[in-house]
């Protein structure tokens, strides 16, 4: 398979926490390249924007606060596999389902601070990675 690229954010309950370096860490030692990485507290609106697919949800208010209540660290990565291998580095939604060794496993508080988001496709991913990125800002 061919290099892919995926989008991942470290959240608010991680950056707080000072958890930026480990997580980043985790996802180095998988195999997937930082090519772009930047630090950025975004507003209400730009939450509800970026999550806009769950707005439906019961979850979406309570998520969208936590989203803007602090920075988040907004990441592209890229490597073989990267949007399932990132995936299956973060662990299931819920760190009481999570496995062993995954990164909401180790550091997530509840389902809603789970301290990481990753595209689940690859049109998600592209998506996702133009909503914070600009091309220049990639540097594979
Ligand atoms: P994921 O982040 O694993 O892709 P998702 O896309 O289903 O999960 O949901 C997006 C985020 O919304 C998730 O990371 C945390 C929050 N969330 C999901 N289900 C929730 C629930 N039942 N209660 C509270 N927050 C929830
Ligand atoms: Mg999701």
């Amino acid at each position: 398979m061919a290099l892919e690229r995926t989008f991942s954010m470290i959240k608010p309950d991680a950056t707080r926490r000072n958890l930026t370096g480990k997580i980043t860490a985790k996802l180095e030692e998988a195999g997937l390249r930082v090519i772009a990485s930047k630090r950025i507290h975004m507003s209400l609106a730009q939450a509800q924007a970026f999550y806009a697919v769950h707005k439906e949800r019961p979850f979406y208010g309570e998520l969208c606060e936590q989203m803007s209540a602090g920075p988040v660290v907004v990441q592209v990565l890229e490597g073989e596999n990267a949007i399932l291998k990132n995936r299956e580095v973060m662990g299931a939604t819920n760190p009481a389902n999570a496995d062993a060794g995954t990164i909401r496993k180790e550091f997530a508080l509840s389902i809603g601070e789970n301290s990481v988001h990753g595209s689940d496709a690859p049109e998600t991913a592209a998506e996702e990675i133009g909503f914070w990125f600009s091309k220049i800002e990639l540097v594979g």
